[in-house]
């Protein structure tokens, strides 16, 4: 498994620390608690697995008692953490999707604000933890948990709603599960790791679109045509040339639609991509109708028997209506099969907007996330498909050929909560 992804250095540093929060002064005590037990119980052969084992020494006991109060008397004076909710909810822990009236940015930025916050177990639980093997976390301790997890995920750019449907998931398994006394960390990571995949499995399976590529060939069902759209300056061209060098390197041929006449340099910029990778290209001059080029290109794969046609688009944003009327008659014109939107990865929260936005306009049919080796937070592959409803297809690696990797939910998994 693929390890080492900066892009998901944030989130997965956040998580652990919020795990790691959580056990911050009482994970050691316990464990060596659970160890003094574990020394007491007598050896006795076979029967050592049913044998009870010997309660702690009085002066232990006393000694967990007596800071586990501490800390319950720190915890009753720590403020209580609340979402900002409006008015007319005066719970502060209503669930914000319930009451639909929630300002979701403002309530983002006070999950920021709230500084670092050293997380207690409670008395109970703790001196529970002392006699028993497994525990189960007070409605105030999962509360607090539930909030550190929260604050590490808003932080790292997973979308709100996405973290409260995580943060609702885990309740819901915290509620219920009795978690190994001697391992509580490791117990609620496992927790943690299970909300995510759940949530990153829930998103809607994608169209495989080298399968399709395959499947079209073998039927001689050609050209398939793909369009590739988004923001200026996410990798339109770049990962329109890692499809065509892929494509290549598995014996498929391919041309590329230089459709982008607005940007400086940009005919160009596809031009050495082609050569490089050893492909044809189609172009004309700036300021020419990109459909029409496209068109072109079509009909250039057509007659010589070329499988998959590629075809750029200029960036755009999704308020300019010029370059969406342009981006429609692409559509229409080209009548892709697949359309393909192109987003960095460092653009976060706002990337969500984007696509939905684009959605509007054409019918998205997935996304490639790029640029997941620069340094970002990494919430949003986790989000997106989520929240746009759009499955994630790739990701973009890096600037080489090689760096295109398919979207699975295990790769962002392992990459934020390595199983160790
Ligand atoms: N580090 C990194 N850079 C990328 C990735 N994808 C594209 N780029 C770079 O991003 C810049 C813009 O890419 P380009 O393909 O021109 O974007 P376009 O405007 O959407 O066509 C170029 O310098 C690319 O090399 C990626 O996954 N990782
Ligand atoms: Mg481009």
């Amino acid at each position: 498994m693929r390890r080492g992804i900066p892009m998901f250095d944030g989130l997965r540093k956040k998580l652990s620390e919020a795990v790691k929060g959580f056990m911050k002064k009482e994970g050691p005590q316990i464990e060596e608690e659970a160890k003094t037990q574990e020394a007491a119980t007598p050896q006795i052969g076979s029967i050592k697995e049913q044998k009870q084992p010997e309660p702690p020494r009085m002066e232990e006991v006393a000694a967990a008692v007596a800071d586990a109060k501490q800390q319950d008397e720190l915890v009753e004076e720590r403020p209580k953490p609340e979402l900002h909710v409006p008015k007319a909810a005066e719970e502060p822990r209503l669930p914000p999707m319930a009451t639909g009236k929630i300002d979701r940015k403002e309530a983002t930025r006070e999950m920021k604000e709230k500084g670092d916050k050293s997380i207690k177990l409670s008395l109970k639980t703790k001196v529970k933890s002392v006699f028993t093997s497994t525990v189960v976390l007070n409605e105030n301790e999962i509360n607090d948990f539930l909030d550190a997890i929260k604050m590490s995920m808003l932080q790292s750019d997973v979308s709100f709603d996405t973290t409260e449907q995580i943060v609702d998931d885990l309740r819901g398994m915290l509620a219920t599960s009795r978690i190994d006394s001697k391992g509580i960390a490791k117990g609620l990571e496992s927790r943690v790791r299970q909300a995510l995949l759940d949530t990153l499995n829930k998103s809607k399976q994608g169209v495989d679109v080298f399968t399709l590529i395959k499947e079209r060939v073998r039927t001689n069902a050609v050209p398939v045509k793909i369009l590739f759209l988004g923001p200026n300056g996410t990798g339109k061209t770049t990962t329109m040339a890692k499809i065509a060098y892929h494509l290549k390197k598995n014996g498929i041929s391919s041309v590329l639609s230089a459709s982008d006449t607005f940007r400086a340099a940009a005919i160009e910029q596809t031009e050495h991509h082609a050569n490089k990778v050893g492909v044809p290209v189609i172009k004309s001059k700036y300021g020419a109708d990109p459909a029409s080029i496209a068109f072109d290109a079509i009909a250039y794969a057509k007659a010589r028997g070329i499988s998959v046609v590629l075809i750029d688009s200029a960036g755009r944003q999704e308020t300019n209506k010029n370059l969406i009327n342009e981006m429609q008659k692409m559509v229409r014109v080209a009548s892709p099969d697949v359309v393909l939107f192109v987003g960095e990865s460092t653009a976060g929260n706002a990337l969500s907007e984007q696509i939905s936005e684009f959605n509007k306009f054409m019918k998205i049919d997935g996304i490639i996330l790029t640029k997941l080796d620069c340094d970002a937070k990494g919430g949003n592959a986790i989000s997106i498909a989520n929240t746009t409803g759009i499955p994630i297809l790739f990701f973009g690696t890096g600037e080489s050929y090689e760096a295109l990797v398919p979207y699975s939910a295990d790769f962002i998994l392992n990459a934020i909560m390595p199983d160790n």
